[in-house]
């Protein structure tokens, strides 16, 4: 008999009827236990590809005249640990701002958006936002995507065993390389979710690109539940990205500690400090490592040296106006755009139907 560990069995499609894989007779759980290997390998695989394009890529923005690591080097473990302390911050408002607009208008968007849809989660994380809706969307599927599979494999063992009625899977893959989803997820009734602005992590251009990508995904009955980050006055932004307990400058240099594990490189994060601004001629904020000296790097195959003073680029978070978003929307063929915000207009969540 095969034996499952918890683990694995969270990255099974998951029947709804069957409950707990210990109840599952021998015959069905080796039926499992296949389909939990299908998953892996297109995990494994999935990861093992964005690792390698990932260390290409790094390469090439480690040498590159104004230096860049790819934001999606913050989410190792440790990382998504941090960013969910981030959360939790009195500056950074984007959270619980995005939550609050949930709170106040749910039952209008449980009327908009319906119930037994299949929601797909894009960067899920700990899948609390998604879980605290379940209630009131009353999905029939849920699949969470994450870059950091690990942390994602954790959250959704115990949310199996809260909501054994609806039907789970987990991707731990890397959306900037395009999303692609297993034959498994059904085609009707897609409900993308992409709260927390992360959609800010694009640039415009490529927003766009991503959005068009996710519409074509959207058979009958397809829409986009989204929460975006509005542009607001400097002192917020900036207090926002540069807090008061120093979360997000250890949240920030701790891409340099993920880029260490996948690279081989040596940097030292008490070379560096961390930079974290709106731009406000570009609509961004920005993070930034800085050397706090000059500081040789090496790694397997290279070296660069940085002189004091000078920054790798880690991250931009653009903001946009409650417009331009829902223009963007309706520019990358969606339609019946919904739009909730909070009093301040400071955040926004839309939904849109394919
Ligand atoms: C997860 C990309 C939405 O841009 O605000 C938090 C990441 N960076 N603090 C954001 C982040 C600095 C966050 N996103």
């Amino acid at each position: 008999m095969v034996q499952l560990d918890e683990t694995e069995a969270a990255f099974a499609i998951t029947n709804p009827g069957v409950g707990s894989f210990e109840r599952v007779p021998e015959t069905p759980r080796r039926e499992h236990a296949r389909r939990t290997t299908d998953a892996l390998r297109f995990r494994n695989r999935a990861v093992a590809a964005g690792l390698w394009n990932g260390r290409e890529e790094l390469l090439a923005g480690l040498g590159a005249p104004q230096a860049w690591i790819p934001s999606k080097y913050f989410y190792d473990s440790l990382g998504s640990q941090l960013f969910n302390a981030i959360t939790h911050l009195p500056e950074y408002y984007p959270t619980r701002t995005e939550a609050a607009i949930f709170s106040r208008n749910i039952g209008d968007i449980a009327r908009v958006v319906g119930s037994g849809r299949t929601m797909i989660d894009l960067g899920a994380g700990n899948c609390e936002k998604a879980a605290s809706l379940f209630g009131a969307l009353k999905p029939a599927h849920y699949v969470a995507v994450d870059i950091s599979a690990e942390y994602l494999e954790t959250a959704l063992v115990r949310l199996r065993r809260r909501y054994p009625e609806i039907s789970m899977t987990g991707l731990g893959l890397d959306m900037a390389e395009g999303l692609s989803l297993p034959d498994s997820v059904p085609e009707a009734k897609r409900l993308f979710f992409y709260p927390g602005s992360s959609i800010g992590n694009f640039a415009p251009a490529d927003a766009a690109g991503f959005l068009s990508d996710l519409r074509r995904q959207c058979q009958q009955q397809g829409g986009l539940l989204i929460g975006v980050d509005l542009v607001k006055e400097k002192a917020i932004l900036d207090a926002a990205y540069d807090d008061a307990l120093g979360l997000t400058a250890a949240f920030n240099l701790n891409a340099l500690n993920n880029v260490n594990a996948v690279l081989g490189s040596d940097f030292d994060v008490r070379d560096w400090r961390h930079c974290g601004f709106f731009n406000q001629a570009q609509s961004r904020a920005e993070m930034h490592v800085e050397t706090r000296m000059a500081v040789d790097v090496r790694w397997p195959g290279g070296s660069r040296l940085f002189e004091a003073g000078e920054r790798i680029h880690t991250e931009n978070s653009y903001k946009y106006s409650l417009e331009e978003f829902g223009a963007l929307l309706r520019r990358t063929g969606f339609r019946n755009v919904t739009t909730w915000t909070d009093q301040r207009n400071w955040f926004a969540l839309y939904y849109a139907t394919a």
